[in-house]
């Protein structure tokens, strides 16, 4: 994954042009097409490594993916929106597989529309799987904050299924 080609884009927020704070890439079957934040991603071949991984998390969650989008995250000052991946392209209830490489990051996850519901911190640890499926899109946001404590690099592959392919 050190030979991936990274992007890091601008995205639009609060009006203003900004660059992502991590970088990532995205690979897939050559019809899965995912736009995000306005950002339009043309998946690049599956490689042996990433096509091995596609195979065992389709396993573990009994689901298919068709895409997979690579973050990472360089330092602690790299980090990911408050936000669900509640795009159209990912259908009502999408299920995604994470698999976490490198250092611990803590995903945050507060419930969409009961201020009251407590957020929940998950540590996420090398190697760590976590899976989102049925209404997780739906009802909470997940992000990751920036952290003012030194810590080292951290990759996320996040399976996803694209479904109105072009
Ligand atoms: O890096 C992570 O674990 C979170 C990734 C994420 O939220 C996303 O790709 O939508």
């Amino acid at each position: 994954m050190h030979t991936s080609p990274w992007r890091q884009d601008e995205i639009k927020m609060f009006g203003r042009q900004v660059r992502q704070p991590r970088l990532h890439t995205w690979y897939g079957d050559p019809e899965a097409h995912y736009t995000y934040s306005g950002l339009h991603n043309v998946p690049l071949p599956w490689t042996p490594l990433l096509a091995a991984l596609r195979a065992y998390a389709e396993k573990l969650c009994d689901a298919p993916f068709n895409a997979v989008l690579l973050n990472l995250y360089r330092d602690g000052q790299d980090s990911m929106g408050m936000h669900a991946d509640d795009e159209p392209e990912l259908g009502p209830e999408p299920v995604i597989a994470s698999l976490s490489l490198g250092a611990t990051r803590t995903l945050i996850f507060m419930h969409r529309n009961c201020a009251d519901v407590r957020p929940v911190h998950i540590a996420l640890q090398d190697s760590d799987w976590l899976i989102m499926r049925g209404a997780t899109q739906q009802n909470w946001h997940h992000g990751l904050n920036k952290q003012v404590r030194p810590v080292g690099p951290r990759i996320s592959l996040t399976f996803r299924e694209i479904k109105n392919v072009i």
